[in-house]
C-alpha cells in the first residue's frame, strides 16, 4: 500500500561520483527504514550516479533522485533536497553520505531521539561508544581539531559538529531559514549545528562507528577546510559582537554588513 508522503522521513544523500556504493546503500536504508523516502541529489556525477538511482526509481517509488546541473558542493544540495522534502510533507529530514561511512541502521536510533522531543539528533563519532576505526591520523586530527576550534570558538556544547550523520525535526529547518544558511563543505555542518545553538534548539548526540569510504574517492578538499574556518571564525566574532551589544541592551541581532563581507570571502574561496 502506497502510505501518504506526509507521514514519512526523508533521507537526503548528496552525490558526486557515488557509482559504485549508491545502489547498496540504497538497499540497505530500505531494509532499516522501508517507511522512509530517499532522495539522491546528485550533480550530474560523470560516472553515471543519477542513472543508477533512476533505474532502481523506476521499481521502486520510495527512491527519487534531484539532478542538479553541476558540482555544486554538500551545502547546497542538502539545501536543495531539505526544501523538496518539506514541500513533500517529511517528518524528519536525515542527512547522510553515500560511501557507507554512514550505518543506515542508526536511523531508527537518529528518528526516536527526535521522537523523544529534541529538535536534531547527530550520529557522533566522540560520543561513549562512538568510534572512527582506520581513519587515518591526519584526518582524525584535522576532525578533532576543527571541531576543538569551533566548539571553543561558537560555544556549540556538541562533540562532533562536522558529522554529516544527523536527522533534523522540519520545524528546527524552517526556524533556521535554509535560505540564509550559505557554507558549503563541512563548514555547512558546522553552521547547521551554530544556528540550531542560537534558536536553543534541543540537540542529542548518539554514538555511531564511522566507517572508512571502499568504494569511489573523498570529496575533501583544502578549500573545504579553509572555508569552514574561516566561516567559523567570523560567525565567532558575530556570536561575540551579539554577546557585547546585549550586555549593552542593544538586541539588534544582527549586522547586514558583515553578511555581505562573508558573502565576498567566500565568493573569492570558491572563485
Ligand atoms: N551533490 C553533491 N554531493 C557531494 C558534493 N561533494 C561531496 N558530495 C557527497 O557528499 C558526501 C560526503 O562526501 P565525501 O567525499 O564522502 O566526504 P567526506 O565523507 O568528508 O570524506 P571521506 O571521509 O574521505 O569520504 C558523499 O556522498 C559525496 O558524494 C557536491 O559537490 N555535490
Ligand atoms: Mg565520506
Amino acid at each position: 500500500m502506497e502510505l501518504d508522503s506526509s507521514s514519512a522521513p526523508w533521507v537526503v544523500i548528496p552525490t558526486y561520483n557515488e557509482a559504485g556504493n549508491i545502489a547498496a546503500v540504497i538497499e540497505r536504508i530500505r531494509s532499516v527504514v522501508p517507511q522512509a523516502r530517499i532522495l539522491v541529489v546528485d550533480d550530474s556525477s560523470p560516472d553515471g550516479t543519477a542513472q543508477v538511482v533512476k533505474d532502481l526509481a523506476a521499481g521502486d517509488t520510495y527512491v527519487n533522485v534531484l539532478s542538479r546541473p553541476m558540482k555544486s558542493g554538500l551545502g547546497s544540495a542538502y539545501r536543495d533536497g531539505f526544501i523538496r522534502g518539506m514541500s513533500e510533507g517529511a517528518t524528519a529530514l536525515i542527512e547522510m553520505d553515500a560511501d557507507l561511512s554512514h550505518e543506515p541502521e542508526v536511523i531508527p536510533v537518529l528518528l526516536r531521539v527526535l521522537e523523544d522531543g529534541y529538535d536534531l539528533a547527530i550520529g557522533s563519532r566522540y560520543v561513549p561508544g562512538g568510534k572512527s576505526p582506520g581513519l587515518s591520523r591526519g584526518r582524525l586530527a584535522l576532525s578533532k581539531g576543527g571541531n576543538a576550534y569551533a566548539n571553543l570558538i561558537l560555544g556549540l556544547g556538541v562533540r562532533d559538529a562536522t558529522s554529516g550523520f544527523r536527522a533534523f525535526r522540519p520545524a528546527l529547518l524552517q526556524t533556521i531559514d535554509l535560505a540564509t544558511v550559505g557554507a558549503e563543505g563541512y563548514g555547512f555542518q558546522i553552521e547547521m549545528v551554530f544556528r540550531a545553538a542560537i534558536l536553543d534548539a534541543r540537540v542529542a548526540e548518539v554514538p555511531i562507528v564511522f566507517r572508512e569510504r571502499t568504494q569511489g574517492v573523498s570529496k575533501m578538499s583544502r578549500n573545504i577546510v579553509i572555508e569552514a574556518m574561516v566561516l567559523c571564525t567570523v560567525w565567532g566574532a558575530q556570536r561575540r559582537a551579539r554577546q557585547l551589544a546585549r550586555k549593552r541592551g542593544d538586541f539588534a541581532p544582527y549586522r547586514k554588513g558583515t553578511d555581505k563581507a562573508l558573502a565576498a570571502i567566500i565568493g573569492v574561496l570558491r572563485a
